[in-house]
């Protein structure tokens, strides 16, 4: 760390563009500046500087990537005992309090077209209840089946961190007690110019960005949430994305097969279902577990078949893991050569020029800086990837309209509940998808997966008639 003064270590690295219009700004900007200044890791950025930027787009070696083997389903010819007994231990972790949920919510929904945190976006068929409550209520009940109340992490933006916690004050945290749930920013990198000099956003802001859901693994140690887990004798995370509703988050046999194996990180895969669909592939490299990204894996990879006919690439990945409380600090505190790598993203970055003025570009000005929290893969000691059902797990909303839009995910949810309705006996007519024509909805506080629902059908007295507008509450 150098001794020099803030200002002087930016002009010693090179970027003293950042204090361009510094003496002519009021005092409040002046400290603004500067305490973004003092965020960023100069070194880093100039390593980052050298290795993605001058060093071009160099293709990511894919030779040797083999596809990842994984734990089937039963139903696909895994062993049903192996099943049983990760769901028994796994519900053995959460009867001793060892587990803990985690939710990256720092994105922005800029697909969606959302304003707002992305959580509080209204989600469920009837009630139109937003994200952050459909997963509070799983924790919530999760927390009385088990006789263990689950501690909460929610990874917000600088953004959005404000009115996340304003929404879960608002809402009484949805019933869940405030002192298990956990908020914290994730880190920010500053974006560079094709020079890379690091740009400004306004003369007393530089443009800083959100460090991609890699940074969650830092940000966990940073905000203390790793000594809170210790103190409370939590050694597994479970982690999920804010966009998906049907995530089992806090899923037994998952837990299991994740503590049985001796796993540091686990991961759940659907069999893609078509070559092209937009999800990470769970691969090995020289005997290691990676992730590539379908923006990286050639098309020609993605489209090869074996001698089934099936896809050899099948196991995407649905970015629902659990991660062991040490691993997450090894990885964070980037020891031995297990750093989590940055990924470029060239992008247009609203910027000022020399006068000060505001450019908003056309094309591509500039590069920002993500980790992947999929990247900490290949450290992990004994990864393990099982298969999960898709309706079971993975209906994400990400577009307005369109794949993994709303619309589609509200269908998903009416499947679901039709499915844990029919499978007790209740009579629901679906069509060919399993879509119910009659709109209606299960609280996670009623049933989260089958088995809870099962426990709350047979206890109701009498059973309801299945009519439009129908809430299992
Ligand atoms: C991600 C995966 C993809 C697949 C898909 C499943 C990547 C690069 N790709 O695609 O392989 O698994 O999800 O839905 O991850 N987030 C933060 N901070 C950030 C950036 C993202 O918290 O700086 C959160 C965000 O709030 C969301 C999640 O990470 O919960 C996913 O982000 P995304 O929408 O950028 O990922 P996507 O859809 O490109």
């Amino acid at each position: 760390m150098s001794t020099l003064p803030l200002i002087a270590q930016f002009h010693q690295a090179g970027q003293g563009q950042v204090f361009a219009h510094f003496d002519a700004l009021p005092p409040a900007g002046r400290e603004r500046l500067l305490a973004e200044a003092a965020e960023i890791d100069l070194a880093e950025v100039d390593r980052l500087t050298r290795t993605l930027l001058h060093a071009g787009t160099a293709a990511a070696d894919f030779s040797g990537l083999q596809p990842a083997p994984y734990e089937r389903l039963p139903e696909n010819g895994g062993s049903a005992a192996d099943w049983a007994a990760a769901k028994a231990a796994g519900e053995a972790a959460l009867r001793a309090g060892r587990v803990a949920a985690f939710t990256v919510a720092g994105g922005q929904g800029t697909r969606l077209g959302y304003d707002g945190p992305k959580g509080t976006f209204a989600v469920t068929p009837l009630r139109r209840k937003p994200l952050f409550q459909v997963f509070a209520e799983k924790i919530l009940a999760a927390g009385r089946r088990y006789g263990r109340p689950l501690h909460w992490f929610i990874m917000t933006s600088h953004q959005n961190h404000a009115a996340t916690e304003a929404f879960f004050a608002e809402h009484r945290h949805f019933g869940l007690d405030p002192a298990r749930v956990h908020f914290f920013r994730q880190g920010r990198m500053p974006a560079v110019d094709y020079s890379g000099k690091i740009m400004l956003e306004a003369r007393d802001a530089i443009a800083l960005s959100p460090d991609g859901h890699g940074g969650s693994l830092r940000a966990l140690d940073r905000s203390g949430a790793l000594d809170l887990m210790a103190r409370e004798g939590i050694d597994t995370l479970s982690y999920f994305q804010v966009d998906n509703p049907l995530v089992r988050g806090i899923d037994p046999a998952f837990i299991g097969w994740h503590l049985q194996r001796g796993s540091e990180m686990s991961s759940k895969m659907v069999p893609k279902a078509y070559a092209a669909e937009k999800v990470g592939h769970f691969c090995l490299q020289d005997g290691r577990l990676v992730v590539a990204e379908y923006s990286d894996l050639p098309m020609k990879m993605q489209e090869e078949t074996d001698a089934a006919g099936h896809l050899r690439f099948i196991a995407g990945s649905i970015a629902i893991h659990i991660l062991d409380r040490e691993f997450i600090r090894r990885v964070a505190r980037g020891g031995a050569g297990v750093a989590l790598p940055f990924h470029r993203a060239d992008k247009k970055i609203p910027t000022i020029d020399a006068a000060g003025q505001p450019v908003k570009p056309a094309k591509a000005n500039g590069v920002k800086f993500e980790m992947f929290v999929f990247d900490a893969l290949p450290f992990a000691r004994n990864p393990v990837v099982i298969e999960t059902r898709r309706a079971d797990d993975f209906s994400p909303v990400k577009n307005a309209e369109g794949l993994d839009s709303p619309a589609t995910c509200r269908a998903d949810q009416l499947r679901q509940f039709a499915r844990w309705l029919r499978a007790n006996g209740a009579a629901i007519p679906v069509d060919a998808t399993g879509l119910p024509a009659a709109a209606i909805e299960v609280s996670p506080l009623f049933g989260y997966d089958e088995d809870s629902f099962a426990e709350s059908w047979a206890r109701l007295q009498p059973k309801p008639a299945i009519a439009d507008g129908l809430y299992l509450g």
